[in-house]
């Protein structure tokens, strides 16, 4: 096998966002992107040399072509083996998974995430440590200074391997292992759950789940663990089948997306009791119940607090974590059951070393992501697999489950609007106008609310002291509202504004009201303290969750 050295230009947009680096395919379709991203990679993790990889990804538009130009360029770099998952297809948590139960030096995974594929779509690539986990910011700023000045990659002169079975095969002297995407990925299910008492639940009465799987990467997981090994009712999945364009919907598990699946759960006298979906890499969960959607955040506390009933957990939680913008559910349950709860940056690689260091076990965002420690990646089908647990031993549906717990510990409002392809320098200047106000808003009265607190947040990280600054600007209110502004770091035109808005009602008498009727103030307050209007020439988000 012939090593050639090919001269490339760098490119300067390839600084990786919230998780990795995503784009238009178009742009990954320019002559050496792609190859200059990888071979940065390899560049700044040397120790990937001589050892294991773990390659897959979502099944996207791209993803083949992309397979087989990294295997070329990891033959080159000298990786000594690597373990790609079947037809191309692993799942971010499955990656994870792989990467710690084999001992790899990393994992590449190729997904854009929740954002729409196919070849007008988004393309996107991650890289994950040893650890399992997203790699931190650290090293995605170092891959990036590498990126900007790149000269040369190093690719092998060969055909393609073919990912189509499984088999293992040499290029040059790195091995490559075609393996089952799933199975040890559902193995690690199977420890972690209690799958005879979910079986029962599906066996022993007529209760019937739905689970979409958006034409994503999760189907063939999904019909393994719910069809195969849990006798799920045979039509459990919906949409199993992985596809270039995630048939030309958008993989993105929210209530805006998932109309099949609404429909499975609340029409006709088959409806199922259950329901659930998960996004382009598997990484991200909705529930739903009939009639019934769990908020993010909300599933996050009700984990939290019933986590020891389940087997993996029933040692007790070291702690928990939550993300900025989530709400502080998960905050009340841990207050009460005597763990730490940590508050975090947006970006999953900032549960990384709390979960390392042992200092939690349990993590979750808003944005439709729970994780443990099981593995080092936000987790969708542990997530469905949780509360199907949860449900088997309560004998509880999930909205049963869900207003008891608002009973016991109270429930937090919550919304997110979000303003999408926006202007980057308007928003840009819309940051910046909030934290030049932070100081001055404290002591202010909008209304029935007074801000107590006003700041840019910043994360000091409690293992390795590392500060991550500018993260998002928070208003908290006298009675524990809070308003927090963002900018998403996932998106590919323009700019995204993230608006989260959350307050807290104790009462159980005042649980039953609608969530956007219940913050109405609070948005107002919000877009008057954004100047929303003045700034984008409207008031009305693209998108409200
Ligand atoms: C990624 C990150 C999450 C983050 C989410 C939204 O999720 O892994 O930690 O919460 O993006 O980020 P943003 O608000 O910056 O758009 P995923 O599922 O897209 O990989």
């Amino acid at each position: 096998m012939n090593i050639i050295s090919i001269v490339t230009t760098p490119y300067s947009d390839q600084k990786p966002g919230t998780s990795g680096l995503r784009k238009k395919v178009t742009v990954f379709q320019q002559p050496h992107y792609l190859e200059n991203f990888v071979q940065s990679i390899f560049n700044v993790v040397p120790e990937l040399k001589n050892h294991l990889l773990i390659l897959g990804g979502d099944g996207r538009f791209y993803n083949a072509r992309a397979l087989q130009t990294i295997l070329k360029i990891a033959a080159a770099n000298g990786i000594k083996r690597v373990m790609v998952g079947e037809q191309g297809l692993l799942s971010t948590p499955a990656v994870s998974c792989l990467i710690r139960k084999y001992h790899a030096a990393g994992g590449i995974i190729l997904s854009a995430s929740h954002n729409p594929g196919g070849v007008n779509g988004d393309f996107g690539i991650k890289f994950n440590s040893a650890n399992g986990g997203p790699a931190p910011t650290s090293l995605t700023n170092k891959i990036y200074d590498i990126s900007k000045n790149i000269k040369t990659y190093q690719i092998a002169e060969t055909g393609d391997i073919s990912l189509d079975t499984q088999q293992s095969s040499y290029l040059g002297d790195m091995r490559v292992d075609v393996i089952n995407s799933v199975n040890d990925y559902a193995n690690l299910m199977q420890q972690l759950f209690d799958f005879s008492t979910i079986k029962t639940l599906f066996t022993s009465r007529a209760f019937s789940m739905c689970f979409d799987a958006m034409h994503a990467v999760t189907g063939p997981y999904a019909k393994e663990i719910f069809e195969n090994r849990l006798s799920a009712n045979i039509d459990a999945v919906i949409n199993g089948v992985p596809l270039e364009d995630f048939g030309g919907t958008h993989p993105d598990p929210n209530l805006a997306h998932t109309s099949e699946l609404i429909a499975r759960l609340n029409t006709g006298i088959n409806a199922a009791e259950f329901g659930a979906a998960s996004d382009g890499d598997g990484d991200r969960n909705m529930i739903l119940g009939r009639n019934f959607f769990v908020n993010p955040s909300d599933s996050l506390a009700i984990m939290t607090a019933n986590a020891h009933l389940l087997p993996g957990y029933s040692q007790g939680l070291r702690g928990a974590a939550r993300s900025l913008p989530t709400s502080r559910a998960v905050d009340k349950v841990s207050e009460e059951i005597g763990i730490d709860c940590y508050e975090t940056p947006t970006g999953w690689k900032y549960f990384g070393n709390l979960l390392d260091d042992k200092r939690i076990t349990l993590c979750g965002e808003e944005s439709f992501g729970s994780g443990s420690d099981h593995i080092r990646e936000k987790d969708g089908i542990w997530a469905v697999l949780f509360w199907l647990n949860l449900i088997a031993i309560k004998q509880q549906s999930v909205e049963e489950i869900t207003r008891s717990h608002w009973k016991r510990y109270g429930r937090h409002y919550y919304t997110r609007h979000d303003y999408e392809a926006i202007n980057s320098d308007t928003a840009e200047t819309l940051v910046q106008n909030l934290r030049n106000q932070t100081s001055s808003l404290i002591g202010n009265q909008y209304g029935n609310y007074k801000v107590l607190l006003c700041d840019d947040f910043s994360y000091t990280d409690p293992v390795d002291n590392s500060l991550t600054e500018k993260l998002g600007i928070r208003v908290i209110f006298e009675d524990e509202s809070r308003i927090i502004f963002r900018l998403s770091g996932t998106g590919t035109e323009g700019s995204t504004l993230r608006i989260y808005i959350e307050k807290y009602v104790r009462d159980p008498a005042l649980h039953e009201r609608a969530t956007q009727t219940v913050l109405a103030e609070l948005i107002t307050i919000a877009n008057t303290i954004a100047d929303i209007e003045n700034h984008f020439g409207r008031s009305h988000p693209d998108a409200i969750t």
